[in-house]
C-alpha cells in the first residue's frame, strides 16, 4: 500500500477561481489535489501559485481520483455546461458509492436537478454550490451556497465552513437545500447583482445628467453614501472606479464604451420569474438595461432623430435632490430584494425546497458581490419571523420605505421630465404602488378577455363562479375554459 498522504480533496478547473479556492484550502490546513482539462496549467500552478503549498497534482483523472481520501470530494470548477457534464460522464467509473462530486460553477438550477438525479441512480453524491465573490472572495473567503444531495453536506461541511467569508462571526455558508436550490439562491443573487448594479448606474446618471456633477464629485458621494444604510462593496468599488484615474489624468470610466455584457444568470432569473408568475420586475428591467445599452450603434443614430424635453439639468436646491436620489436607490433596492425573496419563497414551494431565508440573507451579507450591511437587517426580519409573507411587510422595512417614498417620487417624477431613463428605480415605484393597492384595474383586462376571447370572469360578490358575458349580442353563449398558463 501506498504510504503517500492522501488529499483531503480535488479541484477541477484551473482558471481564476478554481486557483484562487485551491489556495484558499490550502491556507486552512486541507491537501488538495489540483487537475485541469490542458494539464500544462497543472505544472505551471504547482511551480508557482501552488510552491510550497499543501496543493497536489494530478495529469489524468485517474491518477486524480487515486490520490483522494474516501468518501472522495471532488469540486468542478470550469465552464457551466457541456463541459461539467463532460467531466461527470469521465468521472462517473472512476468512482465508488457515497464519493461526492460538487459543481461550484455558475451552472443553471435546472442542470443540477438533473444531475443530482442521474448521480442518485449511480449510488454518488451530487453538490451544485453557488459561488461568489469572484477571484478575492475564492481566494480569501467566497459566500458559498450548497444544495442538492443533503448526505453530502456531512462530509463537506467543515471545509466550506472554514474557507467561507465570515460575517457576524458566522460563517457565509450553510446547507441550502435539496436538488438545484443551491444554485437557484446563487441564480437569484446574481440578478440582484444586476439590479444593485442598475441602480447604481440610474443614480450615477440622474447626478451626471440632472446636476452635471464630476466622476470625482460623484465618487465623494459614493463615499458618503456607504456610511449610510447603503453601506456595500458595490457602492464602495463605485467610489473607486468613479475616481479612477487614466494615464492622461481623466477618469477612466468615462472613456469607457456604455454597452454592457452579460453571462446569463440575470436573464435565467427574469426567466423563472415569469415561469413561475412572480412580479420580480426590478432585476427584469435591469437586464433589459444593459439589452437596450448593448445597441449603442442604434442609440447613436435614434439620439439624432429623437428629441426628449428642452433641458435635463434640475433647477432645484443640488444638494438636497442628492439626498432624494440616495434615498430613491435605498428604496427601490429594498423593493428588489423583496421581489428576490418572493421568486426564493415560490421556488421552494414548487419543489418543495425548506428554504432557510434568514440564512440566505448571512450567506450574502459577506464574501460575495451583492454584500451589505443592509443584508443584516433582512436576516433580522426573517428571524423576527421566518414565516414573514414579503419584506415590505415587516416592520422596519415598512418604516424604511415610509421615511424614502417622497424622495423616490421627487427623482423618478423628475426623472421623467428632465428625459433621463431610470428604469429600475421607476419599476419598483411602480411595483410599489401596485403592491399596496387593494384595488387595480385587472377587472377590465377580466373584461377584454371575455369580451374578445370567452376567457371568463369572476364577480367580486362571487369570487370562483366563472361567468361569461355577451357582450356584443353576436357572440354565443359558449365560453373557454378558466385556467391560468
Ligand atoms: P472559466 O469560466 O473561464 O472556465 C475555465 C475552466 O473551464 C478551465 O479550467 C477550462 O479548461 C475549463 N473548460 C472550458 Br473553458 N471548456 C471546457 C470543456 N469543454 N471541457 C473541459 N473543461 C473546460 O473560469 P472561471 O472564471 O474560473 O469560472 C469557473 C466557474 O465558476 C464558471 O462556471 C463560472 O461561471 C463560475 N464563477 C465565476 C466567477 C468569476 O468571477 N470568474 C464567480 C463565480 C462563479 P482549460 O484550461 O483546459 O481551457
Amino acid at each position: 500500500m501506498s504510504t503517500e498522504v492522501k488529499a483531503d480533496i480535488a479541484l477541477i478547473g484551473l482558471a481564476v477561481m478554481g486557483q484562487n479556492l485551491i489556495l484558499n484550502m490550502a491556507d486552512h490546513g486541507y491537501t488538495v489535489c489540483a487537475y485541469n482539462r490542458t494539464t500544462s496549467k497543472v505544472d505551471d500552478f504547482l511551480g508557482n501559485e501552488a510552491k510550497g503549498k499543501s496543493v497536489v497534482g494530478a495529469h489524468s483523472l485517474a491518477e486524480m481520483v487515486a490520490k483522494l481520501k474516501k468518501p472522495r470530494r471532488i469540486i468542478l470548477l470550469v465552464k457551466a455546461g457541456s463541459a461539467v457534464d463532460g467531466f461527470i460522464e469521465q468521472l462517473v467509473p472512476l468512482l465508488e458509492k457515497g464519493d461526492i462530486i460538487i459543481d461550484g460553477g455558475n451552472s443553471e438550477y435546472t442542470d443540477t436537478q438533473r444531475r443530482c438525479k442521474e448521480m442518485r441512480e449511480k449510488g454518488l453524491l451530487f453538490v451544485g454550490s453557488g459561488v461568489s465573490g469572484g477571484e478575492e472572495g475564492a481566494r480569501y473567503g467566497p459566500s458559498l451556497m450548497p444544495g442538492g444531495h443533503a448526505e453530502a453536506w456531512l462530509h463537506i461541511k467543515d471545509i466550506f465552513q472554514n474557507i467561507a467569508a465570515k460575517a457576524e462571526g458566522e460563517p457565509c455558508c450553510d446547507w441550502v437545500g435539496d436538488d438545484g436550490a443551491g444554485h437557484f439562491v446563487k441564480m437569484v443573487h446574481n440578478g440582484i447583482e444586476y439590479g444593485d448594479m442598475q441602480l447604481i448606474c440610474e443614480a450615477y446618471h440622474v447626478m451626471k445628467e440632472a446636476l452635471g456633477l464630476s466622476p470625482q464629485e460623484m465618487g465623494d458621494i459614493f463615499e458618503q453614501w456607504n456610511k449610510s444604510e447603503l453601506d456595500s462593496f458595490l457602492i464602495e468599488i463605485t467610489k473607486d472606479i468613479l475616481q479612477f484615474k487614466d494615464s492622461d489624468g481623466k477618469a477612466l470610466v468615462e472613456k469607457i464604451l456604455d454597452s454592457a455584457g452579460q453571462k446569463g444568470t440575470g436573464k435565467w432569473t427574469a426567466i423563472s420569474a415569469l415561469d413561475y408568475g412572480v412580479p420580480v420586475t426590478l432585476i427584469g428591467e435591469s437586464v433589459f438595461a444593459r439589452c437596450l445599452s448593448s445597441l449603442k450603434d442604434e442609440r447613436v443614430q435614434a439620439s439624432k432623430l429623437l428629441s426628449g424635453p428642452p433641458t435635463s439639468k434640475y433647477e432645484g436646491d443640488k444638494k438636497a435632490f442628492i439626498e432624494d436620489i440616495r434615498m430613491a436607490l435605498y428604496a427601490s433596492k429594498i423593493i428588489s430584494y423583496a421581489q428576490g425573496f418572493m421568486l426564493l419563497r415560490e421556488a421552494a414551494s414548487k419543489f418543495n425546497w425548506k428554504l432557510n431565508y434568514g440564512g440566505i440573507a448571512l450567506m450574502w451579507r459577506g464574501g460575495c458581490i451583492i454584500r451589505s450591511v443592509f443584508l443584516g437587517n433582512i436576516k433580522a426580519a426573517f428571524e423576527k419571523n421566518a414565516s414573514l409573507n414579503n419584506l415590505l411587510l415587516d416592520d422596519f422595512f415598512r418604516a424604511e420605505i415610509g421615511k424614502c417614498q417622497g424622495s423616490w417620487r421627487k427623482v423618478v417624477a423628475n426623472a421623467v421630465l428632465l428625459g433621463i431613463p431610470t428604469p429600475c428605480f421607476s419599476t419598483a415605484l411602480a411595483f410599489f404602488d401596485g403592491y399596496r393597492s387593494a384595488v387595480l384595474p385587472a377587472n377590465l383586462i377580466q373584461a377584454q378577455r371575455d369580451y374578445f376571447g370567452a376567457h371568463t370572469y369572476e364577480l367580486l360578490e362571487k369570487p370562483g363562479t366563472f361567468v361569461h358575458t355577451n357582450w356584443t349580442g353576436r357572440g354565443g353563449n359558449v365560453s373557454s375554459s378558466s385556467y391560468n398558463a
